[in-house]
């Protein structure tokens, strides 16, 4: 035994709830980004929302306990850090299925709380940041980056999952910083390897508030095994995915409702106990 901490021991939703809501607050200037929009949008979005709550509470005749119970579930949400974590699950596929719906390229999927920029730079052939004797099944992935009419990309690949148990690097203690997470760049062939190891299927914090409308409403907490990667090239679309692996209990019933059929891998067994896979990224040109 060795007293280094474990991320399973130690590992809690306000903790990683207050990381991904910190994380959000550092790379993003959302205001910034809708400063323009005119209040008739807002108006009609904000009265959307709360005509659907309002016919939610008469259709089922809600009460008073438990609109109270309602409002103390928001604020411990709040205060958990948890809404990075609630709209990524429940909210952002839907946004991300409207925002990519025009595309004739690689189909995309959420972003999820986890993403952090400016992972270490690894070339073309390279493997992921980890531990030494990292565990999980060794995956050996050959890959191109395409336009859609065929022509090979120079691009950038951002890769980042969690390890065998689950956890995220930065989200979760006892890691090392860049653990799991890298940034790929192709030549003008678009060609790339990557090595990594296999993540494990990823269970959303269950001590958090995320967990107790989880818990209360009789759901499971489960997200099937991904890969989380942003592809992006010059005049292109970047493009936010998620990949996944065929077999999981959870591809069907994913919490967050994030898998799509073209984003299965079919990973092979090697002979020395790794997995080799290709998978391919066909990128939008801008304007298209
Ligand atoms: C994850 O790893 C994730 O990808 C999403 C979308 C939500 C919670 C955890
Ligand atoms: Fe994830």
């Amino acid at each position: 035994m060795t007293t280094m901490e474990s991320p399973a021991e130690h590992a809690s939703a306000a903790a990683s709830g207050a990381s991904a809501t910190e994380r959000f607050h550092a790379d993003k200037s959302p205001f910034e980004a809708v400063k323009d929009t005119p209040p008739e949008r807002v108006d009609m979005l904000a009265r959307e929302v709360l005509d659907a709550v309002h016919a939610t509470i008469r259709k089922h005749k809600v009460s008073y306990d438990e609109y109270n119970a309602l409002k103390a579930w928001l604020i411990n949400v709040g205060q958990d850090g948890e809404w990075p974590l609630f709209l990524d699950v429940w909210v952002e596929h839907v946004v991300e299925e409207v925002a990519t719906d025009h595309r004739q390229g690689n189909k995309g999927s959420i972003e999820g709380p986890y993403y952090v920029p400016d992972s270490p730079e690894l070339g073309a052939v390279g493997t992921m940041p980890m531990r030494e004797n990292e565990a999980g099944t060794p995956l050996v992935w050959d890959g191109r980056i395409t336009s859609t009419d065929g022509k090979p990309l120079a691009g950038k690949i951002e890769l980042w999952h969690a390890d065998a148990d689950g956890f995220y690097s930065q989200f979760a203690p006892g890691l090392p910083e860049w653990n799991l997470r890298g940034s790929f760049s192709t030549g003008a062939d678009g060609n790339f390897q990557i090595t990594t190891i296999r993540p494990a299927p990823y269970q959303i914090p269950t001590d958090g508030s995320c967990g107790k409308l989880i818990a209360a409403a009789g759901w499971h907490a489960w997200r099937p095994a991904h890969l989380h990667v942003k592809v992006s090239a010059p005049g292109h679309e970047s493009l936010t995915a998620q990949l996944y692996f065929p077999g999981d209990p959870h591809n069907a019933d994913d919490i967050a409702s994030a898998v799509k059929p073209e984003l299965m891998l079919d990973p092979q067994p090697r002979p020395d106990g790794s997995e080799a896979m290709t998978y391919y990224f066909v990128l939008d040109p801008v304007g298209a």
